[in-house]
């Protein structure tokens, strides 16, 4: 099933993928295993009744599923081995016999005319209750065994993650002052917590990689000396430890997206020069960093955006812990003010250097934008779409980031008037989201509440909405409300 549904997910075309990010966000996942079960019953169901009719045709639609499955396990960029294709196999065989030997005895039963004597309706019902049950209790079976399979793999990632002691970092991360953190009830906190950090990538199953055999190779054009590192060999590094602000470009105006956390790793420019890559402003051949994850992922990073002194990491920590599963355990990256797509690969196992001329990443192959440096944006947390406050003070609330270069100021719109200044909280660095308030007197009736944001380029974010594909959205938020 996690190969079906890893088969479905890279041939689905990209606008419905989109759309399915959107319309079910994290859980698309869940829709996407609900949607495959369901086209498996149906395709059970019709092999069934044809399984009447035709047997050996029936026992060849099993083997045919049997090896479409396989295939799929084995064509996975993941797949790890010829174990991943056996439970397909062994699920394959076993219902062909068992489909062979069951529309027998229902073909029988079924023939019995009225009147035959009752002792051989009743041998051929049980006979057929025994070979169902044998059937269910083999797929179920068959299922242990796949999960067994998976689990004995994850079981030494599990012990290698609890058993990693993040060393102290040697550059830690500015404190946040007191004066950026508002208390606002309905705000969306400053550091969000780990588990209620967005998710977003392709893996239905998520990969659950050995740290202890982990490795990363940094490879390509331009590099002078080839590295393998271990994740202890990042460890004994210099470690930094910064704030950084994360987003991704299928973030709708307004959505969930985004997401602040402290991230602690590797200074990757350092990696880099250690490796004796020079940026292409410095002669490099190479203007394209591609990372792979162990899921075959790819994303693009401009080599020139690494090395131009933005500490570009190599994270094996968020938020004081080591890398949560979901988050790309054992190493992923992190660059500031760059989307996603671009920048943040989880469960990285190889950076090669190239150019954007010779390498599409994964997702500029579905037609997003090879570069995407992440577009200033504002949110409003609270008060939420259709709440009904009480007349008088409303106090709205919000983030508004523009990473790397910083947010200069915030405006509140009511209705069609005009643009107010929001209190903006401390800014914190320039690479991190930044709260703001804004107390309303709120009058009886319908209103709409728009916020808008200026970074410190002097860009006032536009109010031309365009889609999220292929650099982003752009667009004001705003948040119908009705006071009384
Ligand atoms: N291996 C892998 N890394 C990935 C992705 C992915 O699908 N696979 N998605 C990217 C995208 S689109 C985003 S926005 C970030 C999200 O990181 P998060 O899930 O930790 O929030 O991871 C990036 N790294
Ligand atoms: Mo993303």
């Amino acid at each position: 099933m996690k190969a079906v549904g890893g088969w479905v997910v890279d041939a689905t075309p990209a606008p419905v993928k989109d759309w399915a990010v959107r319309q079910f966000g994290t859980s698309d996942k869940l829709v996407l295993q609900l949607c495959i079960v369901m086209v498996l019953s149906v395709f059970a169901v019709v092999h069934g009744l044809l399984a009447l009719r035709h047997r050996r045709t029936a026992v060849f639609g099993s083997l045919l599923f049997g090896v479409t499955g396989a295939a799929a396990a084995l064509g996975r960029p993941d797949s790890a081995s010829w174990a991943d294709a056996l439970p397909s196999v062994v699920g394959a065989l076993a219902a062909s016999a068992l489909l062979y030997l069951l529309a027998g005895r229902l073909a029988v039963s079924c023939d019995s005319a009225p009147g035959t004597p009752a002792g051989a309706g009743d041998w051929d019902r049980r006979g057929f209750l025994i070979a169902a049950s044998a059937a269910a209790a083999a797929s179920a079976g068959a299922t242990v065994l796949g999960r067994e399979l998976a689990s004995a793999r994850s079981g030494s990632a599990l012990r290698s993650r609890a058993a990693v002691r993040l060393p102290a970092s040697g550059s830690p991360a500015r404190p946040v002052p007191s004066g950026a953190v508002l208390k606002v009830p309905g705000l969306k906190p400053f550091i969000t917590p780990n588990k209620d950090f967005y998710r977003v990538d392709t893996a239905l199953v998520v990969p659950k990689v050995d740290a202890t055999t982990w490795r990363l190779r940094l490879h390509g054009n331009g590099v002078r000396r080839p590295l393998t590192l271990s994740f202890e060999d990042l460890l004994e590094r210099e470690l930094i430890e910064r704030d950084i602000t994360l987003t991704c470009v299928s973030n709708e105006v307004g959505g969930p997206y985004v997401g602040n956390a402290r991230w602690t790793g590797v200074r990757l420019a350092s990696l880099l020069q250690e490796a004796g890559v020079k940026p292409p402003s410095r002669g490099g051949p190479a203007d394209q960093l591609v990372s792979r994850s162990v899921d075959g992922m790819t994303l693009g990073t401009p080599v020139e955006d690494v090395m131009d002194g933005r500490d570009a990491i190599l994270a094996v920590g968020m938020n004081g812990r080591p890398l949560p599963f979901d988050h790309g355990f054992p190493v992923r990256m992190v660059v500031f003010g760059l989307y996603g797509y671009v920048s943040a690969c989880k469960w990285i196992e190889d950076i090669e250097l190239t150019t954007f001329a010779d390498y599409d990443a994964y997702w500029v192959r579905r037609n997003w934008a090879p570069k995407a440096p992440v577009k200033t944006q504002s949110r409003i947390d609270t008060p939420k779409p259709f709440a009904r406050p009480k007349p008088g003070t409303v106090m709205v609330a919000g983030v508004a980031w523009a990473q790397h270069r910083g947010i200069d100021s915030v405006e509140i719109r009511v209705d069609d008037g005009p643009w107010k200044p929001a209190a903006l909280a401390a800014e914190h660095t320039t690479d991190t989201w930044r709260q703001w308030s804004f107390p309303w007197n709120a009058t009886p009736g319908s209103h709409t509440l728009t916020v808008r944001a200026t970074d410190r380029t002097g860009e006032t974010q536009t109010e031309m909405r365009t889609r999220t594909a292929p650099d982003g959205a752009s667009g004001r938020h705003s948040v119908l409300v009705s006071v009384g």
